[in-house]
């Protein structure tokens, strides 16, 4: 049977590498056609062949309010209708700063910038111009987008296609960057020791969601912090998948942990490219114009984003609305824990906030040799099964999974129903 997913995918990769515009998506990992999409809605995606996905991508964490979301797709129109992009200065960024600060109180000052790479890369220079030094630490499977220093034992496609650290990253930048195992306290004190005096930050997922989802284990974070304090080193959080998912306050309010510097992106920009960079004042004084650090960008607060971004944030701040996200991925997981259970799969699920990880192993893993023991080939016979019942899951065992507000108990309900046929038939 012709399917114009297939003449679409065939077609792409004669234009583009791979035929995808970000690895992941070429369903490399699990084998197969993607679906090409062409419109999303609620907590559902259709496809270039008409069929209809129950969607727990949603575009990889934005999508918190669910797919074109009325008052998100009004916000959108008004500011294109006004200007797609002007490079100067507009009141809207202004209050997107002053609710991004509102909402996650450690961001004394924030640069918006357009991408999660973005932020992450000014992160970097940031904490390395601030304190003069060079090495960072970051942790084996936590991605952090793809600048150089970061590129290194990485999470997400870089682990999936088996380059973890990717060629082209020169070995000096290679060599400034410290891998520790995620959740490994005395590790962690062991390398600051010794090293302390050279790092200039550790920047860490305070939940790791490019590893399949990793929790924090209890004291992990709060030590990572007394280190950094001890040592002079700055504690970077990247919250682009955490933040307003994990809690409104991102993942450093779940846990009561500080950070100097923290990344966002993803749901504050409602699904346009919008990301910030943002923390303490005397280190974000150290940005240009206020000082030597240099960082710009001509689409840098764009309108449209912005827009999209603020009427997001509305949606999501609304008394209740992130509660209930909270305990409709919590009926998920303990939905899908029970289908494994009763067709007798190896199989472990759990979640934080909204975002999930689903695992082929009796227990969560706590880092990424454990996320590695998973069962990858029945992760990717899962995969298939589910989505050959409607439901589109990301297509990779190392990815996070992502719940919105526009799932309901019809869902889930439709998406267990579909979870038993495939555990049922792995
Ligand atoms: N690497 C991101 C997911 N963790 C984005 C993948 C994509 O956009 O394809």
């Amino acid at each position: 049977m012709s399917s114009r997913n297939a003449e679409l995918f065939a077609r792409a990769q004669r234009s583009i590498p791979g035929g995808v515009n970000s690895p992941v998506r070429a369903f490399r990992a699990v084998g197969g056609t993607p679906p090409f999409l062409v419109r999303g809605f609620g907590a559902h995606v259709w496809d270039a062949d008409g069929r209809r996905y129950i969607d727990y991508v949603g575009s990889w964490g934005p999508m918190l309010v669910g797919h074109t979301h009325p008052a998100v797709v009004e916000a959108v129109q008004a500011a294109a209708a006004n200007a797609l992009s002007f490079g100067a200065p507009t009141e809207a960024e202004v209050v997107l700063a002053e609710t991004l600060r509102r909402l996650v109180p450690s961001l004394e000052l924030v640069r918006l910038v357009s991408s999660g790479t973005e932020a992450t890369m000014t992160a970097i220079r940031l904490a390395r111009g601030a304190t003069g030094r060079d090495l960072i630490v970051k942790f084996d499977g936590c991605y952090h987008g793809h600048a150089d220093s970061l590129l290194v034992k990485a999470g997400s496609g870089a682990l999936t296609f088996g380059h973890p650290s990717s060629a082209g990253v020169p070995a000096a930048t290679a060599a400034a960057t410290l891998v520790l195992d995620y959740n490994d306290i005395a590790q962690l004190e062991r390398a600051f020791a010794e090293r302390g005096a050279e790092i200039a930050c550790a920047i860490v997922e305070p939940v790791a969601g490019n590893m399949n989802l990793v929790l924090p284990q209890p004291g992990f974070l709060a030590r990572l912090r007394e280190l950094c304090t001890r040592y002079g080193a700055l504690l970077v959080f990247d919250e682009v998948m955490t933040g307003f998912r994990v809690a409104l306050g991102g993942a450093q309010a779940r846990y009561g942990v500080r950070p100097d510097l923290t990344t966002l992106g993803k749901v504050i920009g409602g699904g346009l490219p919008l990301a910030a960079v943002g923390g303490a004042r005397a280190i974000m004084e150290k940005l240009a114009p206020l000082g030597p650090v240099y960082q710009a960008g001509t689409l840098s607060g764009n309108p449209v984003a912005v827009a999209a971004g603020l009427a997001t944030l509305a949606l999501v701040e609304a008394p209740g609305f992130l509660e209930r996200v909270e305990r409709t991925t919590r009926a998920l997981v303990e939905g899908l824990v029970a289908e494994a259970k009763a067709a007798g799969v190896p199989f472990s699920a759990q979640s934080a906030g909204s975002m999930f990880g689903l695992y082929f192993r009796p227990e969560p893993p706590r880092n990424l040799a454990e996320a590695m023991q998973c069962d990858r080939e029945r992760f990717n016979r899962f995969f298939h099964a589910m989505l050959e019942r409607g439901v589109y899951l990301a297509p990779s065992a190392y990815e996070a999974g992502f719940v919105s507000g526009a799932h309901g108990e019809a869902e889930i309900a439709e998406t267990l129903a579909a979870a038993r046929a495939a555990f049922a038939a792995l």
